[in-house]
């Protein structure tokens, strides 16, 4: 069956792709399955070793909550990890990368058999990050904002020795607020500004990213994260737009008052945590280029993938040590991508 990905629907809201353009501003589609995996199961999914399977593609900076999230709480060995093409056929995402072109756990070609086993017929868009259940082979969330604060809050048993607090009980009214201008604006704007349909319509959103991404830059002058003195979610989320932002959201998506690489404060901030165990390892280059460039056809017709920016200048020093803050706390950074999960060379700087 056909999915409806660039053609109607929510998933042609958030890719824009062959949609055409109609007239209508883009609006981001809600999560359709939001059930939680929990501590006390009481949506029927409680928290289990070895039972979920996370599914993501690396191109995606929703998924790449997800990833970051899991290698900085060590949920590495609990959650298996399902990475998918990062170019979407007709069917959606795929397991193209894999022996066979099947997910080697779940045994299934596309992600939207995981959608058809939870809902029969499901009509909807399929998106990632999604999480299945392994034994039926059902998707249980792909509810992207939830996920990652579940795993923060709901996952703790399973945290490895060390994890950060992610989501620190008294900081959530600030990062809560914190996090809801960096949504509408960044993670969310360039996407507005990118799909826009009408010039106006492109040229407020261009102005709400880089309100927003000045402001950001500001607070972050003198303080090394965005809330408290260590790493949380906040930072995650941010982290996931401004890592994409020159290779794709300054170009393909039209966000083109200034590189990343000209705002001294974001350039440094953001080198810091891709240095930073748990974030740069699990930024796939190639990934992200190619979807971009290759999937939204209604951009870029010629689908021609751009070969810059250079990215040797991510692993320069940042100095942001000197501000003080500690990374993970009282706690400890995370070990060494799992075997089968790295990142390949030639996508990394
Ligand atoms: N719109 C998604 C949020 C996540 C998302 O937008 N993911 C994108 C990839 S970055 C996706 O899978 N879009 C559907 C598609 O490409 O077919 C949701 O409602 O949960």
């Amino acid at each position: 069956m056909s999915r409806p990905t660039d053609s109607d629907g929510s998933a042609r809201d958030e890719q824009g792709g062959n949609a055409g353009y109609g007239k209508k501003p883009f609006k981001r589609s809600t999560s359709h399955f939001a059930d939680r995996i929990t501590a006390d199961g009481r949506d029927g999914w409680p928290v289990e070793a070895g039972r979920y399977r996370l599914v993501v593609s690396r191109a995606c900076p929703w998924a790449s909550r997800a990833l970051v999230s899991r290698r900085l709480l060590g949920l590495e060995s609990a959650v298996s990890l399902a990475v998918t093409d990062p170019i979407q056929d007709d069917r959606s995402w795929r397991f193209t990368l894999d022996p066979d072109d099947r997910d080697p756990v779940l045994g299934i070609r596309f992600l939207s058999e995981a959608y058809d086993a939870r809902e029969k017929d499901y009509p909807g868009g399929v998106s990632v990050p999604a999480i299945v259940d392994v034994p039926t082979g059902e998707l249980v969330t792909n509810d992207y904002q939830q996920i990652t604060l579940d795993f923060a809050t709901e996952w703790t048993a399973l945290h490895r020795p060390g994890a950060p607090d992610l989501y620190p009980e008294r900081l959530r009214d600030e990062m809560d607020e914190v996090m809801g201008g960096i949504y509408r604006n960044v993670n969310n704007g360039v996407y507005r500004a990118g799909f826009a349909s009408e010039q106006k319509e492109y040229e407020a959103a261009y102005r709400d990213v880089f309100r927003q991404l000045d402001l950001v830059s500001e607070r972050l002058s003198d303080r090394r994260y965005l809330v408290g003195e260590t790493i949380t979610e906040a930072d995650i989320r941010l982290f996931t737009t401004l890592v994409r932002f020159d290779a794709v959201y300054h170009g393909h998506f039209k966000c083109n008052r200034s590189k990343l690489t000209e705002d001294p404060v974001l350039w440094a901030y953001v080198r810091d945590l891709f240095q930073t165990p748990g974030f740069g390892d699990t930024v796939d280059f190639d990934h992200i280029k190619r979807h971009y460039y290759q999937v939204h056809e209604g951009i870029n017709p010629t689908k021609i993938v751009p070969l810059g920016p250079d990215t040797s200048g991510w692993l320069a020093p940042h100095h942001r040590e000197e501000l003080g803050g500690r990374p993970f706390g009282d706690g400890t950074p995370p070990g060494p991508v799992p075997a089968g999960e790295e990142v390949p060379a030639a996508a990394r700087p």
